[in-house]
């Protein structure tokens, strides 16, 4: 069995989850539904980054210490995610021990490797990204180039990693890996930024002005810098490394069986660079394999602002969750970003989406399975259920193609033409009117078989995005489960008991 080991960013745990993090999270969950539906060994990995200035002055703000913040938190965010039908297999917490050693025998191998000098340095930090920023980046107004957010002047002794030794390699890499960075437009602005000499990546901070972190193994004066320490998870849930064993014998690259290099790291446009330039440079200097891709995807906003704590329009996913249901969150979410661009959310266009799930597929759903009932007693006619095979082929080739090149909005889209073909199907058969002509019992075998057929590939098409509903109507349709793609092409439907049921997606009042 193929393994397919994939990844979301680990969220600051000095914030509650929204709808951003939910959208990465649940597009993470998709493509690991999907690659599981499609026969694949999944390890699909997510989790909270604990520490650094950001979580230590937000702990000091609620009067909590730093963990006492970050074990409420991350349990925010493992409720929020069971809530949102996320199936991660590994919650990582960075303070966890396992971690904390892994961050602590890479940090060795970079020294040992002879990567690691120690400064003076001065810059522009901002606490809000944990990152410093060059002059220019931070412009005349000097705020983050990010969010907008104060950038501090900052001088002291640090240690750092000789990042621009390997900024030729990178260069290199990314040129001949086109598909490495995705979408290509991010790809271009990585390429963009490296044209420029790339410095070095201070490491670490004092610990007299920050204590939350990870000591350097060398110098306990020192905290490791909060951005190595959250890339490093990474591969400490991949197994790559295992920090008990003697240096000699730790497993950097192969040594050791693992799931490491990740399939993709999938994160939002505004940590880019620490996963395109910082990460690969940090795995080099390491001798460790480059993860095999990085997808940036857009940025939510509210209406034409940007969705932000500070501003107050942050929409929250488990709000919209109660009232329309876990699967209209993740529908409308998918559907609606085409991965890699920015979306607005407006609640107009949530119903819109809403309305094709009730629509669309609610309706083929409801319409096929009451007139199974209404026509043959509730057990599917025992027919050739091809009616639809042209079609169908062509739905799943596309839906596919594109989720297996992240193009979800793509792939989704695809799926409900499907449902929309079908439903044109039952008003150009009129089975109703079959269903009054003497003659018209074997059409309307084949009709109402096809349609069960139909549905069926639909379950398995929507299981990803909307697993729920997709398993009440395999229910319905009789199935045990939700059929795996594999299974697709020798599924029988015939003779199969349904069950009507209240509608999938109920209609909503739009107040
Ligand atoms: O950056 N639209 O954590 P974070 C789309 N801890 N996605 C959004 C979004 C929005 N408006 N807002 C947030 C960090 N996201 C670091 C990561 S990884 C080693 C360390 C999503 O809590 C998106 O995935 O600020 C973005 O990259 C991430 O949340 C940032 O989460």
């Amino acid at each position: 069995m193929s393994s397919f080991y994939l990844t979301t960013p680990i969220y600051y745990a000095s914030g509650e989850p929204h709808l951003g993090h939910a959208y990465t999270t649940i597009l993470a969950d998709v493509i690991a539904r999907y690659r599981r539906r499609a026969g694949q060994d999944v390890l699909f990995l997510t989790g909270t980054d604990e520490h650094g200035q950001k979580i230590q002055e937000a702990a000091a703000e609620q009067g909590m210490s730093p963990l006492e913040l970050c074990d409420l938190m991350a349990g925010r965010f493992e409720e929020a995610w069971e809530d949102l039908g996320i199936s991660h297999d590994r919650f990582i917490r960075t303070t966890e021990a396992e971690h904390r050693a892994v961050v602590m025998a890479l940090l060795e191998r970079l020294k040992d490797n002879g990567h690691i000098y120690e400064a003076e340095y001065a810059g522009w930090y901002s606490v809000g990204q944990e990152r410093y920023f060059t002059e220019k980046e931070i412009g005349p107004d000097r705020v983050d180039p990010i969010a907008g957010g104060p950038v501090q002047r900052i001088r002291e002794k640090n240690y750092f990693f000789r990042m621009s030794h390997f900024q030729e390699r990178l260069v290199r890499h990314i040129e001949e890996n086109p598909e490495w960075i995705v979408p290509a437009t991010r790809r271009n602005e990585v390429l963009g930024f490296l044209a420029q000499p790339l410095a070095d990546l201070s490491i670490s901070r004092p610990r007299a002005r920050i204590h939350w972190g990870i000591p350097l193994p060398w110098d306990d004066a020192q905290v490791c810098y909060v951005w190595v320490d959250a890339l490093t998870n990474y591969v400490t849930a991949s197994g790559a490394i295992d920090p008990g064993a003697p240096q000699e014998e730790r497993g950097f690259g192969d040594l050791r069986p693992s799931r490491w290099p990740a399939d993709v790291h999938l994160m939002g446009k505004d940590i880019l660079t620490t996963h395109a330039v910082y990460w690969p440079t940090l795995l080099m200097g390491a001798d460790l394999p480059l993860p095999r891709r990085i997808l940036a995807h857009g940025w939510w906003v509210v209406g034409d602002t940007k969705m932000s704590k500070s501003l107050g329009n942050v929409v929250d996913p488990l709000d919209l969750r109660e009232r329309f249901g876990t699967g209209a969150v993740r529908w409308y979410l998918m559907r609606e970003m085409a991965t890699g661009q920015d979306a607005s959310y407006t609640p107009d266009r949530f119903l819109t989406r809403y309305d094709e799930l009730s629509n669309i597929l609610g309706n083929l759903a409801h319409r096929t399975l009451s007139m199974v009932k209404r026509y043959r007693g509730g057990v599917v006619p025992d027919a050739p259920s091809d009616g639809l095979a042209a079609e169908t082929g062509k739905a799943l080739a596309a839906y596919r193609e594109s989720l297996e090149g992240y193009r979800l909005h793509e792939g989704f889209a695809a799926a409900m033409n499907l449902a929309r073909g079908a439903n044109g199907f039952v008003e150009a058969k009129e089975p109703w009117a079959l269903a009054r002509d003497p003659e018209g019992g074997n059409e309307l075998d084949r009709t109402l078989a096809t349609l069960v057929r139909t549905l069926a590939i639909l379950a398995a098409m929507f299981e990803p995005v909307t697993p729920n509903k997709a398993h009440k109507l395999a229910t319905r349709l009789g199935l045990d489960s939700v059929p795996l793609f594999p299974e697709l092409d020798a599924l029988e439907v015939g003779g199969r008991p349904v069950t009507v049921g209240s509608p999938l997606f109920p209609r909503v009042d739009p107040e």
